[in-house]
């Protein structure tokens, strides 16, 4: 993993030596890349101006470090519930508890991206932007809260931004003295492949097969997508990005609702193709409520859409159709798409290791639909274009996000624990394929959870096979609802809480994949009783017991 490692690493040089009278670092929190991408176009900014600048991703920063640092840039994404993501997650406790200390002298901006669809949009660019406030550091540029389509913004700000930091670097004589030690080479470091998310690679859906059984309550579909030729390389716990059409149906519903013609012009081409291929139909945003209550002057919407709670609980749980039945409004084709927010591409944690399948990438997608009272069905985006409209053998748009925040370990011989209930489990079998192709030693421990064992038991024959081979040496399971009381993957960490605290002091790495909200929660909850109980630990120190896992790379998550 040495390659994809290297990527996040700080340039060294500007990193250790800042200038006399200061420089510029900026410090990005990113879990799908978004940040990072800011991040390194501020840095190009920062560059152009002659600035000393570093470039760093919060998972590699000592916390401490922000003491001896004179300009900080943080660019920082928000995730569920108004949470960091994962390598943000130390920096920002360390903030919130004060635990660095005073940071006078320190002048510092935040750009903060979220969604808006979410109800704590951007707020861990606003804790960021508040802690460092708090901790006496001076704001020198105002805090950015961008939404999705966020790059024009953000641009904008950067350059506002390194502009502020360039006049008071140059007030302290140090602007342009230091740009030898500069060099380009995280971005050269990172560049893998001519295909990403604004230029996906066409590759080919080769297989699409339902992995739950008949009666499940859960449509779940183990895909293959074949990339032969692409020259595309992932490693075991990236995720890939799909670019997704929309339901020609739902499209039509919508025309249908707003009386408009599919073939009406707009900035992005006739609206039917727009509404199919360049908008968001599947998830609601607050700016489409709000907006639409402006133009239709319907009192009822206006009413609900000066109410926070409502719009919230409304975009949790509908679609722009279904909004636009309930509030039946008179538009124009263009003041339809200016409401609607632009598609983004789905990301998929990937269930395949190349040095297994070679050209080929697996997922292991959850069909996402939602039976409403009328009786219709409202489906996900993505999951239902693969699962239910893209033909085999057809095209689909695809590229590779990488995920330097969820790898196996380096070392062969560390032994790895992996927690992975329903579609979870995706990134573990990208694991097992990779420790087995090349013959990594170190044992292997699998929790997964589904419904119901004769239903839901994803890959269950290759398990069998890696439990026979012995390259699981431990599998654990919990089928929620083959018994009177709910089981979760949580109940059997604490069941086997003895032998999970040896192996976490024999060295292994704890690994969780899969819902955030709640699962994740109860999993670091069951995960820090487990530590103290059998470490025989206070709460206090069992919680630093698990931050320093965190810092040595030990305890990853990718949730969702
Ligand atoms: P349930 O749906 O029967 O409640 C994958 O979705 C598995 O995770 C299912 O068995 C599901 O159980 C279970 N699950 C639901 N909530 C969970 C939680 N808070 N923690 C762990 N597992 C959970």
């Amino acid at each position: 993993y040495g390659l994809s490692q290297s990527g996040s690493q700080p340039i060294t040089g500007a990193a250790t030596s800042p200038a006399a009278g200061g420089s510029l670092t900026i410090l990005y929190g990113s879990q799908t890349g978004n940040a990072k991408g800011v991040a390194s176009v501020i840095q190009q900014q920062a560059q152009a101006l002659g600035l000393p600048v570093t470039l760093i991703s919060m998972a590699d920063y000592k916390p401490k470090q922000l003491k001896k640092e004179s300009h900080l840039l943080v660019v920082v994404s928000t995730y569920g519930e108004g949470e960091p993501p994962e390598s943000a997650v130390d920096l920002f406790e360390q903030l919130k508890k004060g635990k660095i200390g005073k940071l006078e002298g320190l002048k510092f901006a935040v750009l903060g991206l979220g969604d808006s669809s979410y109800e704590f949009f951007c707020q861990t660019g606003k804790d960021f932007d508040d802690f460092l406030a708090k901790a006496g550091a001076e704001r020198l540029h105002e805090l950015a809260s961008l939404d999705v389509d966020y790059q024009a913004a953000a641009k904008a700000w950067g350059e506002q931004a390194v502009k502020a930091i360039a006049a008071t670097l140059a007030a302290s004589g140090s602007a342009g003295a230091a740009t030898a030690s500069v060099t380009g080479a995280v971005q050269s470091a990172v560049g893998h492949s001519q295909y990403h998310k604004e230029n996906p690679f066409p590759a080919r859906l080769s297989v699409n097969q339902k992995i739950t059984g008949r009666d499940s309550t859960k449509d779940i579909r183990h895909i293959e997508i074949d990339l032969a030729e692409s020259g595309i390389s992932y490693q075991p716990g990236d995720a890939l990005g799909i670019w997704f059409d929309n339901d020609a149906a739902l499209v039509s519903e919508v025309l249908t609702l707003t009386g408009l013609n599919g073939d009406e012009a707009t900035s992005k081409g006739p609206l039917r193709t727009a509404l199919t291929q360049h908008f968001e139909l599947t998830r609601l945003h607050g700016g489409f409520i709000t907006g639409l209550a402006d133009i239709s002057g319907n009192a009822a919407l206006k009413d609900l859409a000066g109410d926070k709670a409502q719009v919230n609980a409304l975009v949790a749980a509908a679609q722009v159709v279904d909004v636009l039945k309930r509030f039946p409004a008179k538009l124009s084709a263009e003041q339809l798409v200016a409401l609607l927010r632009p598609l983004t591409p789905r990301l998929y944690s990937i269930a395949s290791a190349q040095s297994e399948v070679e050209e080929e990438v697996h997922l292991t997608v959850g069909v996402v639909r939602h039976p409403q009272a009328d009786g219709t069905l409202r489906s996900g985006g993505a999951s239902s274009y693969l699962a239910d409209r893209l033909p085999e053998e057809a095209e689909v748009r695809v590229f590779v996000e990488h995920n330097d925040n969820f790898r196996l370990p380096t070392s062969p011989d560390t032994p790895v624990i992996m927690v992975g209930p329903g579609t979870g489990i995706a990134p573990f079998r990208a694991f097992l394929q990779e420790r087995e192709t090349t013959g990594a030693e170190g044992k292997n421990w699998l929790f997964f959870g589904n419904p119901h064992f004769t239903q839901d038991f994803l890959y269950q024959v290759e398990w069998q096979r890696y439990v026979k081979s012995g390259l699981l040496s431990k599998i654990s399971l919990a089928f929620s609802r083959d018994q009177g009381h709910k089981i979760y993957v949580q109940d059997k960490l604490r069941e086997q809480g003895a032998e999970l605290f040896q192996w976490l002091e024999a060295g292994a790495h704890f690994y969780v994949c899969g819902d955030a909200n709640h699962m994740a929660k109860d999993v670091q909850q069951a995960l820090l009783e487990v530590i103290a109980e059998h470490g025989h630990k206070s709460h206090e120190e069992a919680e630093e017991y698990l931050s320093e896992l965190r810092r040595a790379k030990r305890y990853q998550r990718d949730v969702y």
